[in-house]
């Protein structure tokens, strides 16, 4: 008898995983021993297997500095890995209290808690999660965040770029398909501590320009330029605040990157104009994969400069993408990287104000895995050495944000880049910010977009969201309604759609979602004031800007868990309607009121403040080109003791002048003496000369909120 051939893949892998397992799957491991060991700081000990040479570790992106140790590792120190190798492959393990909670992994499908889980790190476009049940996807993140019970922290980096399994049981295991490399554990009082030390090593995203904090709008794809012009005045009539407009693939001329389809984008420039003269901010796309055709100047030169990843018979490889075949740049190089940046100088000339890096794991059509062979040569250059693809993958998508980065710092030196990635790899929040690729219009994957989004924070990346509404298949006005009222304040705000699905910009299901998409995205306006002090903590701490529950009370154990609800910086609480049998932290929080009928709207996230904190709000304005400090409102919550605290920071939202001390930040108190409330500013610093804004004062208390209290300036 004959069996089908998928009864038959099925039978054979049921008897490899039995003969495996009888064998035990470890077997062709045999343990390395600890060459080298040390701390580099405080709290923070690097690990090399026997062989590695400390003064020449293989080159990865993710460290901003080359380890150093510094002292011997502590007596007491707690967690030493144990690598072991087959050969080929290298692994490391570290074991973990088994009463310990794992987070992190950067972009991943499931739960927040990691426990029992088990990723593979290889940069994969995973179309609505499907491919190997999202187990792995568009970016790669060989690090652990560990929570003992007690609330203290430990992180685990594997500096391997190399295909890797990423498995979370009784202990953290990472199997590199290449050789050994360094581990680094970080070992500290709290999470806190724990990211703080992570973003020292792996570095901070750089202060993004205010406008980037605003609403976006996003579609696959505006087309023509007179759709793009109509949707922006669509939000300028009905009134919805928005910063951003996005061009998708379909503006460039047959996808050729760096050109754009004369009939339908003639001119960039005065579609561009057209856009700022309305305060609109725009974005447009930019993929890796250039077209063949010797007619094509970026194909030509690129050629001529021999830019492109090999075969590894030393040949340029060619993929099929968007444009039909084409050549990759090999990022690796770093005449490359150089000719890219190159690229943007015309390109950005023409009042485009922010690029999108999409397709960069990178994905290729009609070959398996939609990668190109894992044999293929990346060769290298400075300090990056020759390699296969296998090791050079995951890092593609990083070095190509990195050129794209340079290049348009280099055209407009006097402005705050904005490069948005689908591909990345730890420590890439130094190039740009991200978001969570192609999610679908279904209930799960706009519950799914909170712990994506609070692991990638977890993982260094401050700077994420979803695509609101999701981005494949139908959404209904129910699901648009429900994900835009708690969506509005992920740190990335953007809505998107595929084509061939409907429309979903706020106003396309009718008025009464129009309704609750206005007030959903006005509350993140006037919380803009407070999202920039938080995005600007996040720049100088690495701290998240959107944060897990348990990081408020890291030693309860009940908020381990907790992946519906989110904190915005540590003051504020976002509770998506949908959210049921909710995990709060301990501790007074009290709901609050942005904008008139805010808390009617049956799809609004509530949104709840800590007692003893201070929101600095804006009013609503329709963009960020207009100054929402008029006036300046100071939310004021009081703790037990009748005091509260909280801060503002503000700047010229765009440029460096920031960096030469053209800022202010400012630490407001709040003092109830007897009936009255009284605010002063407790500090300032900086020496921006920008008027001072006019403040008032707001206070939350059991009876709601009202104008009570005063302003002492
Ligand atoms: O460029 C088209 C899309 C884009 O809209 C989406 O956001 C990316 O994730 N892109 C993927 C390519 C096609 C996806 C099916």
């Amino acid at each position: 008898m004959k069996l089908p051939q998928a009864v038959r893949c099925v039978f054979t892998a049921g008897l490899l995983f039995v003969f495996s397992w009888l064998r035990g799957a470890d077997a062709t491991f045999t343990p390395l021993a600890i060459g080298t060991s040390g701390t580099m700081r405080e709290g923070v000990a690097i690990f090399l297997p026997e062989g590695l040479d400390a003064a020449n570790l293989p080159y990865t992106p993710t460290l901003v500095e080359a380890p150093a140790i510094q002292d011997a590792l502590p007596k007491d120190w707690r967690l030493v890995p144990t690598f072991s190798s087959d050969g080929k492959r290298c692994r490391a393990t570290v074991k973990i209290g088994a009463d310990d909670d794992l987070y992190g992994g950067g972009e991943v499908t499931g739960p927040l808690r990691r426990n029992g889980t088990s990723i593979t790190l290889w940069n994969t476009d995973n179309y609505i999660y499907e491919t190997d049940e999202g187990r792995r996807l568009y970016q790669s993140h060989p690090w652990v965040l560990g929570l003992r019970r007690d609330g203290s922290a430990y992180g685990v980096i594997f500096d391997s770029t190399w295909k890797a399994e990423l498995d979370c049981g009784k202990a953290i295991t990472f199997t590199s398909e290449g050789p050994a490399f360094p581990v680094l554990v970080i070992d500290r009082s709290s999470p806190q501590a724990v990211l703080q030390a992570l973003a020292d090593l792996t570095g901070k995203m750089a202060l993004p320009p205010r406008w980037a904090l605003g609403y976006q709008q996003c579609r696959w794809s505006y087309y023509p330029d007179t759709r793009v012009r109509e949707v922006a005045d669509e939000f300028r009539q009905r009134k919805i605040p928005c910063d951003v407009i996005w061009m998708d693939i379909d503006y460039m001329d047959g996808f050729r990157v760096f050109t754009f389809d004369k009939i339908g984008f003639p001119d960039p420039a005065r579609l561009n104009a057209y856009l700022h003269e309305r305060g609109f901010k725009s974005i447009w796309m930019i993929d890796p994969g250039v077209k063949l055709d010797s007619g094509y100047k970026v194909y030509a030169d690129g050629c001529a400069q021999d830019v492109w990843v090999k075969t590894a018979a030393g040949q340029d490889y060619h993929g099929e993408v968007w444009p039909g075949l084409c050549a990759f740049p090999d990022f690796t190089r770093p005449e490359t990287r150089l000719w890219w940046s190159g690229l943007y100088r015309d390109f950005i000339a023409t009042g485009i104000d922010g690029v999108w890096n999409d397709m960069n794991e990178p994905a290729i059509f009609n070959v398996p895995g939609k990668a190109m062979p894992v044999d293929n040569l990346h060769r290298g250059g400075g300090e990056i050495p020759a390699g296969p693809h296998l090791r050079y993958r995951n890092i593609y998508g990083l070095l190509m944000t990195r050129a794209t980065r340079e290049g348009i710092a280099a055209v407009q030196p006097e402005k705050r880049p904005f490069v948005l990635t689908r591909a990345n790899f730890l420590g890439g929040q130094r190039y740009a910010a991200t978001w969570t690729g192609d999610n679908s219009s279904s209930e799960e994957h706009m519950k799914l977009g909170v712990p994506m989004t609070l692991t990638l924070g977890l993982s260094g990346q401050p700077f994420v969201g979803p695509d609101l509404g999701g981005f494949a298949g139908k959404a209904t006005p129910e699901l648009w309604s429900q994900w835009i009222g708690f969506g509005a304040l992920f740190p990335f705000c953007r809505g998107h759609a595929a084509k061939g699905d409907n429309d979903k910009e706020p106003w396309a299901f009718g008025e009464k979602v129009e309704r609750t998409a206005r007030l959903a995205i006005e509350r993140r306006y006037r919380l803009l004031p407070y999202f920039y002090t938080v995005f600007r903590e996040a720049s100088i701490t690495g701290l998240p800007v959107m944060r897990p529950v348990f990081m408020a009370d890291p030693a309860d154990l009940s908020l381990r868990k907790e992946e519906s609800v989110f904190m915005i910086g540590a003051d504020l609480l976002v509770v998506p309607q949908w959210s049921k049998k909710t995990n709060l932290p301990k501790g007074l929080w009290r709901e609050i009121t942005l904008v008139p009928g805010d808390r009617e709207d049956r799809d609004q996230a509530r949104l709840l403040m800590r007692a003893g904190s201070i929101l600095p709000l804006g009013r609503v304005v329709q963009n960020t080109t207009e100054n929402s400090l008029t006036p300046l409102t100071l939310l004021v919550c009081l703790d037990d003791a009748g005091r509260a605290r909280g801060q503002l920071y503000d700047d010229d939202g765009d440029g460096f002048g920031y960096e030469k001390g053209q800022y202010r930040l400012t630490t407001y108190v709040a003092q109830k003496h007897g009936g009255r409330i009284e605010v002063k500013v407790a500090t300032r610093s900086g020496q921006w000369t920008a008027p001072l804004p006019e403040t008032r004062v707001e206070v939350v208390d059991g009876n709601g909120q009202r104008k009570t209290g005063v302003f002492i300036p």
